[in-house]
C-alpha cells in the first residue's frame, strides 16, 4: 500500500514475534482446526471480554448470520434495514427468506422501531437489525414488539465488538448476536466471525451447526455447514484481543480530534457519544448537506480522492438498491426516505488505531474550508 494514501481502516496486527511462537506450538500440537486448543481459548476469553455468556466461532461474519436463521428455524418474511453491508440481507436470501426492509431512524442509522410494526403480516417470523457503525439499536423498544407478536431478534453486531449500554453488552440483546472479526474491523482474525447465545443448549447446537451438524463421530443431527474457524487464526485472535483495548482508545482520540475540527462546518454533520455507551469507533461517519456545504457528498468525495484521502461511502448504495432487491415492494424511495438520505450524504473518514497527527490533518484540510 502506498505509504501516502490514508485508508478508511488499517487491519489491528499481532506481534509477528509473538504470533511464531504460537504457530511453533500449533506446529507442535499437529492441530490446525476443528475445535482446537487456540479455538477453545478464544472462545473463551472472548466470552470474558465481551461480558457474554456463550460464544461460538465462525471462519467469518457472514456465516454465523446465516446459521443464526437456521438454527431459529425462521422463515417466510424477516424485517431489517437497508442500511448495511449487503450481508445482512444475503443471510436472508440465502435461507429462501424474504427481506421486509424498514426505514433508518436519521439520529442513529438503525433501524427505527416506530416503524416495525407496520410493516409486520402473518409470514413475519423475525426481526434482524444491525447496529450500524456499532451505534446501538433500540433494543427495549424492539424486543417489546417481538415480544407482542411472538417474533424472534436476530442482531447484525458486525460493528458492535465491545460496545456496552450502561455497563452491559449490546450482544446479549435478542435472541442471538453475531459478529465479524473481518481485517477491516475493531478486532480481527483475518477472516472470521462469531456468534452469541444465551445458553449452552443454544452453543451446542450451533457448534454442531457449523460442523456439518455432527454430533459425534456417526451422528449427524441436522443438515449443517462448515464454518470452523482454524487454529491459526484463533491463536492470532487471542494476540490481537491483548491489544484491542489499545487500538479502541487510540480510535477515540481520533474521534476527538475530527469532532473538534469539524463542529462548526456549515453542512458537515456527525454524531457525538451517546450517553451511557461505551463506544468501539469502528466508524466515523460524516453527513454532507451539499446546499449547506456548497459541494455534494460525491464532489467532497472525490476531492478526498484525488488528494489521497480514501473515506468510503459506507452504505451507499443502500442494500436494497443492488439488483436481486430492487424489485420488492419495501425498496421504494418512499418506504425508506431516511435511509435514501443517509446514503447520499454519507462518507466514513479513516478511522484506525494508526493515524498520525499529519494524517488526520491531511484528511481535516479536504474537508474544513
Ligand atoms: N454485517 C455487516 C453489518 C458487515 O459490515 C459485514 C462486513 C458483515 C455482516 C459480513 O462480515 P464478514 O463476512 O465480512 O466477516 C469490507 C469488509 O470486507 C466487510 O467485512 C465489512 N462488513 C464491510 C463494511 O467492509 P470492503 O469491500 O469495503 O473492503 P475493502 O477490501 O475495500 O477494504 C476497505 C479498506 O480497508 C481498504 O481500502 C484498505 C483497508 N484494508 C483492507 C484489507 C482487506 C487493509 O488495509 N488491509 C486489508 O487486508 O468490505
Amino acid at each position: 500500500m502506498d505509504k501516502n494514501i490514508i485508508t478508511v481502516t488499517s487491519p489491528l496486527l499481532p506481534d509477528l514475534d509473538e504470533f511464531h511462537k504460537m504457530l511453533e506450538d500449533i506446529w507442535d500440537r499437529r492441530w490446525i482446526t476443528n475445535n482446537g486448543h487456540y479455538h477453545k481459548e478464544l472462545e473463551k476469553a472472548l466470552a470474558e471480554y465481551l461480558k457474554v455468556p456463550y460464544v461460538s466461532l465462525f471462519t467469518n461474519g457472514t456465516l454465523p448470520l446465516i446459521t443464526a436463521l437456521q438454527a431459529l428455524r425462521i422463515t417466510g418474511e424477516v424485517i431489517t434495514t437497508p442500511y448495511s453491508f449487503v450481508a445482512t440481507t444475503h443471510a436472508l436470501w440465502w435461507n429462501g427468506i424474504k427481506p421486509v426492509f424498514v426505514d433508518i431512524d436519521p439520529s442513529t442509522g438503525d433501524i427505527d422501531p416506530e416503524r416495525i410494526e407496520r410493516a409486520i403480516t402473518p409470514k413475519t417470523t423475525a426481526i434482524m437489525p444491525v447496529h450500524v457503525y456499532g451505534k446501538p439499536c433500540k433494543v427495549d423498544k424492539i424486543q417489546a414488539i417481538a415480544d407482542k407478536y411472538g417474533l424472534k431478534v436476530i442482531y447484525d453486531a458486525a460493528h458492535a465488538f465491545g460496545v456496552e449500554v450502561n455497563g452491559e453488552s449490546i450482544l446479549n440483546a435478542g435472541d442471538m448476536s453475531t459478529l465479524s472479526f473481518h481485517a477491516t474491523k475493531v478486532f480481527n482474525t483475518i477472516e472470521g466471525g462469531a456468534m452469541v447465545m444465551h445458553d449452552a443448549k443454544t452453543k451446542q447446537r450451533i457448534d454442531y451447526l457449523k460442523n456439518f451438524g455432527f454430533a459425534g463421530e456417526t451422528e449427524v443431527v441436522a443438515p449443517g455447514i462448515n464454518s470452523k474457524m482454524d487454529e491459526m487464526r484463533s491463536a492470532y485472535g487471542l494476540l490481537n484481543l491483548k491489544q484491542v483495548d489499545a487500538a479502541i482508545e487510540a480510535r477515540h482520540r481520533v474521534a476527538v480530534k475530527y469532532r473538534e475540527a469539524l463542529r462548526d462546518v456549515e453542512g458537515i454533520s456527525f454524531w457525538d457519544d451517546m450517553p451511557g455507551v461505551k463506544h468501539n469507533y469502528s466508524y466515523f461517519p460524516i453527513f454532507v448537506e451539499a446546499r449547506k456545504y456548497g459541494m455534494t457528498r460525491d464532489e467532497l468525495y472525490f476531492k478526498m480522492k484525488e488528494q489521497g484521502v480514501l473515506g468510503r461511502r459506507y452504505f451507499y448504495p443502500l442494500i436494497c438498491e443492488f439488483s436481486t432487491y430492487r424489485s420488492l415492494e419495501s425498496s421504494t424511495r418512499e418506504n425508506l426516505p431516511n435511509a435514501y438520505k443517509m446514503a447520499d450524504e454519507v462518507i466514513c473518514l479513516p478511522m484506525h488505531h494508526l493515524l498520525g497527527e499529519e494524517d488526520i490533518e491531511r484528511t481535516l484540510n479536504c474537508i474544513v474550508r
